[in-house]
């Protein structure tokens, strides 16, 4: 089989003081950790469309990269790029991947035919995960880039693009059964409103969720047993995303009696879009029980857009994975890199580098999140903030049995509250830095 990455060795672990830039310097995929393999713990995964389809075009010029895979046949290309993928995939020691419909195999002239194209890769797709060990961790429809959707898909103000966005799903998710994914995202690409003047926004609302209910149904129904994942973002495409922030979420789908299905996918540039951090979004699903999985990438504080980058902020993975630990590690979900490189790091290298520096991020993260947990200082200082919950009328108040009249007489009684105590941030912050640079 043809070699389309031939500058790219099998890359290794060799510590941190190897200076092979093709070498994992903390990312160590067989190291246990707590009884299990550092790569079944972070469960790192390859996003398709960056990687494998996107030439890092913008608004100002074409592609830098090229993704052609040495073909121009449409259906041939797509089984090079499979090639390719798994090539790659085998190089950087990356388990799962995750895609779009329209990643794999290109969009034809009619649904039938684009079906029957998806059919026929995902076949072949399916023979390179056996043959090199590889897992689906999720797929996904695009239902956004074709014009079609140009005002949305489930919230389009047009019934025959709803139809058409519930077939391709429908697709989809059978696509990801015939695979073994265990997570299914929808990413509300186009599901929110450029303005008020044009939009029904409870009727576009209800009907999204109507979407969602008819074709996680139907996954159900043919044997899916992952998780259905939302994954939130405050804006672009539109200006307004009805999928706003975490919180914005979970309401969404308690509203409308999802929760039991629907977990979420929380993604570090979407967080910072949205003016939270990534802990924050992750602390809300977990505190939810919607804790899923996560696209690891990271933003420009600089910019207001989704710059996909490749994650390599410390303090910020760091904190995710203090997040992970808390909610129980992953169990379907996973650290799927929705990143891709700058434009001008337009070569194959500059491809494996960014997984490198992302994997090896994580892993460094995830270390010192398990040092934080060990180091037991930071958990305690919360509990001890917390403590005059334990006893007297705080415990009544947790027990929920204060009444109103009790808490008012307990209120006279005090006169002024004299009893609040230091937040210590600052002492905290500086904890965490001797916990990671001590
Ligand atoms: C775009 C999203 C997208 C989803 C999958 O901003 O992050 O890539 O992860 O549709
Ligand atoms: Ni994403
Ligand atoms: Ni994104």
């Amino acid at each position: 089989m043809k070699e389309f990455y031939p500058s790219i060795p099998q890359v290794k672990y060799e510590g941190t003081t190897s200076k092979n830039p093709m070498a994992f310097k903390w990312y160590n995929p067989d190291e246990l950790v707590d009884g299990k393999p550092m790569r079944e713990q972070l469960k790192f995964a390859m996003s398709y469309w960056h990687t494998m389809c996107a030439e890092l075009t913008d608004m100002f010029g074409v592609g830098t990269i090229d993704k052609s895979y040495g073909a121009t046949d449409p259906m041939e290309q797509a089984k090079n790029k499979a090639d390719a993928a798994f090539e790659l995939m085998n190089k950087l020691s990356i388990d799962y991947f995750c895609f779009h419909d329209r990643d794999i195999a290109p969009e034809a002239d009619t649904l039938a035919e684009s079906n029957r194209r998806l059919d026929e890769i995902s076949d072949y797709i399916g023979e390179l995960m056996q043959k090199y060990n590889k897992k689906l961790l999720w797929g996904t429809a695009n239902c956004f880039g074709n014009p079609r959707y140009m005002s949305g898909a489930g919230t389009a103000p047009n019934a025959d693009v709803f139809a058409f966005a519930a077939a391709q799903i429908k697709k989809a998710i059978e696509i990801t059964v015939k695979l073994g994914g265990k997570g299914y995202v929808y990413w509300g690409g186009r599901e929110g409103y450029e303005t008020l003047l044009n939009t029904d926004m409870k009727l576009e609302l209800d009907n999204l969720a109507y979407l969602l209910k008819l074709t996680s149904e139907y996954g159900r129904s043919i044997g899916f047993d992952g998780d259905y994942y939302i994954e939130p973002k405050p804006k672009e495409p539109t200006k307004h995303q009805y999928d706003f922030d975490a919180a914005t979420v979970c309401g969404f789908i308690q509203k409308y009696g999802l929760d039991r299905d629907f977990k979420l996918n929380i993604e570090a540039n979407h967080a910072t879009l949205a003016a939270h951090t990534f802990q924050h979004e992750l602390t809300v699903a977990r505190i939810n029980g919607a804790f899923g999985s996560i696209d690891a990438n990271q933003g420009d504080v600089l910019l207001g857009w989704d710059t996909d980058q490749f994650p390599t902020n410390v303090y910020e993975t760091a904190l995710c994975m203090l997040e992970v630990i808390r909610a129980g590690g992953f169990t379907n979900g996973g650290l799927n890199f929705d990143a891709k490189t700058r434009r001008p790091s337009n070569t194959p290298e500059d491809i494996a580098q960014a997984y490198i520096a992302g994997m090896d991020s994580f892993a460094l993260g995830y270390k010192i999140a398990r040092k934080i947990v060990a180091d037991g200082r930071i958990d305690e200082f919360v509990k001890q903030r917390y403590s005059s919950y334990s006893s007297g009328i705080g415990k009544k108040i947790l027990d929920r049995t204060a009444t109103i009249d009790e808490l008012e007489k307990y209120a006279l009684g005090l006169g002024d509250v004299t009893t609040n105590t230091s937040g210590k941030q600052e002492y905290l912050e500086d904890i965490l830095n001797v916990i990671m640079f001590g």
